[in-house]
């Protein structure tokens, strides 16, 4: 095996032996050749689309895999291989793209042993590639995972964009062109540019499904009824393990990413939606434990389970893990979690592992109603600069830099967060600046969109650039949505962006040098070194 695409891969460089993440050998290869068939798939659906046929629903399948392979979704071989037969068979009927088609649309996937040749075959070739393309290669893929990842969201409420599933596609088959250095980069930018577009399609599909996010103040101690907690991101799921457990005596608790749910109107109303329980994923391993009760992961980022509580662990949609139970949709798109509830129902209530209130919602519309007030902090200096310390959490020790950058930041600094790495400061009680909290939480990682809205509604009322305003960026990434997002940054001009905890290990000395050069990319240093340049003369 072979794969570098999370901020943990080992040693910087890769894992070969098994993954940092718990990920085997096997899976990884049935990952590498899933994307492989994806690709070939690709070039004979565009080819078919080009003569006015193709399959229109292809787009949505290729976006479904690309998340399932993104780090820590999906970890079971069988439904990795039952998803390659499903590409081939969905490639397969789909004419020939020309007389001299490439070997990924004509491969086929006939045994076991047939597919773990071509899992080889792709590491392998790997060496022969220029080690700028191939970083190229790979930045475009982990973009387009996580474009996939957001699609798949927005799809799931009914909201799709053929735009976005064929430059899906498009992008997928030019890496198996030879394409120079130059369109390769074009290929990341525009990647970039339609993440932009994917992100705006979920935050209408979640609005529009559930509401106007309102800045809301969360609880985190435990209750005395048995509960079920939701960690993941899928939010339709959520909303209809909350209309089936009405006056079910269980409580539902939301966890890591499952945070801004509270924000949703559409959501909040539930009684039973209690408050929010323990941190981030990488703590999973002991808040599930404490926990007690059954855990629904909706979507990434599930760890490989401790024997204490992997019989409480129900994984569903693209979330896989061999021996876990899984809740399949029936074909009406309906789930039924009465096996969770009558789970829940034999449990003790959850531990309590309370860390005060946790304050979330404060997405693009919620903030740009008190624009006033935030426009009138920074003319009156009560507010002297914006950070942006979006991203991810990891279980890299290193992480804590982000809780001591963020105690170190002076008290008239406001931090604008999205994703799971607020969790390393949204517990340290910053309080608030005349009303507006020091920790502005939009949301989970897509709603980073909400992030560059309220940055262009206040450069527009400054009347300066979006890289004039006083805001810096010091991103924390993990895996392949957070690839997504820089890139949409990056397409949006946003410069001088800090990244870290450590510099994704799939970027060549090459292509980093362009990504400085251009973009003004930095890795992290220390806490003292980053605030005197993020915020100069603090
Ligand atoms: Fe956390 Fe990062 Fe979950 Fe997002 S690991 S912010 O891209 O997917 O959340
Ligand atoms: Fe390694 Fe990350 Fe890939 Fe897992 S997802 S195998 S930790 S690089």
């Amino acid at each position: 095996m072979f794969c570098n695409q999370c901020e943990e891969t080992a040693k910087g460089h890769g894992c070969t032996v098994r993954g940092v993440c718990g990920k085997e050998g096997e899976t990884a290869g049935l990952q590498d050749v899933l994307i492989y068939t994806l690709k070939g798939l690709s070039v004979r659906n565009l080819a078919a689309m080009k003569k006015g046929g193709g399959n229109p629903e292809a787009g949505r399948f290729v976006a479904g895999c690309l998340f399932t392979t993104l780090t820590n979704v999906n970890f079971d071989p069988a439904r990795l291989r039952d998803m390659i037969d499903e590409a081939a068979r969905i490639r397969d009927a789909l004419p020939p793209a020309g007389s001299t088609e490439p070997d990924a649309c004509t491969w086929a996937p006939k045994s076991p042993a047939a597919i773990a040749a071509k899992a080889q075959t792709i590491v392998a070739a790997r060496e022969s590639v220029d080690a700028d393309l191939q970083s190229l290669r790979e930045l475009l893929i982990y973009g387009l995972k996580g474009l996939g990842a957001y699609y798949h969201h927005a799809a799931i409420l009914g909201y799709e964009d053929d735009g976005i599933t064929t430059f899906m596609q498009e992008a997928l088959a030019a890496t198996l062109q030879g394409l120079s250095i130059e369109d390769m980069v074009g290929y990341v930018l525009a990647c970039g540019e339609v993440g932009v577009k994917v992100l705006a399609l979920l935050d209408t599909a979640n609005t529009a499904s559930y509401g106007t996010p309102a800045i809301t103040t969360v609880g985190t101690a435990a209750g005395t009824r048995p509960g079920i907690l939701v960690t993941g991101h899928d939010l339709k799921d959520l909303a209809d393990l909350l209309e089936q457990t009405r006056g079910s005596g269980v409580d539902i608790y939301t966890h890591g990413e499952m945070l801004p749910a509270h924000a949703y109107p559409g959501l909040a109303k539930y009684d039973h939606l209690v408050g929010n329980y323990g941190g981030s994923w990488p703590f999973q391993r002991e808040e599930f434990e404490r926990f007690n009760g059954p855990v629904l992961v909706t979507t990434n980022c599930l760890v490989p389970p401790k024997d204490s509580y992997r019989d409480r662990v129900y994984t569903t949609g693209l979330v896989g893990f061999a021996g876990l139970k899984h809740i399949d949709a029936s074909p009406d798109g309906k789930k039924d979690f009465s096996a969770l509830v009558e789970h829940a129902k034999r449990c003790e209530p959850p531990a309590d592992l309370s860390r005060g209130d946790l304050v979330t919602g404060c997405a693009h519309a919620p903030v740009l109603a008190i624009a006033d007030t935030v426009v009138g902090a920074v003319k009156s200096g009560a507010v002297k600069r914006f950070l942006v310390m979006a991203g991810c959490d990891g279980r890299y020790s290193g992480r804590d830099y982000y809780t001591r950058f963020a105690k170190a930041l002076p008290a008239d600094t406001i931090i604008l967060t999205a994703g799971c790495a607020k969790y390393r400061y949204n517990s340290l009680g910053l309080g608030d600046i005349g009303g507006i909290p020091r920790v502005l939480d939009a949301g989970q990682c897509n709603d980073c969109y909400s992030l560059v809205v309220i940055a262009q509604a206040l450069a527009e009322a400054f009347g300066v650039g979006i890289n004039d305003l006083p805001i810096s960026y010091n991103i924390a990434w993990y895996e392949q949505k957070a690839v997504l997002v820089l890139l949409a940054l990056l397409s949006l001009g946003v410069k001088e962006i800090t990244l870290g905890p450590r510099l994704p290990g799939f970027v060549s000395p090459g292509v980093l040098a362009v990504l400085v050069e251009n973009f003004g990319i930095k890795g992290i240093a220390t806490v003292e070194e980053d605030l005197e340049r993020m915020v100069p003369g603090n």
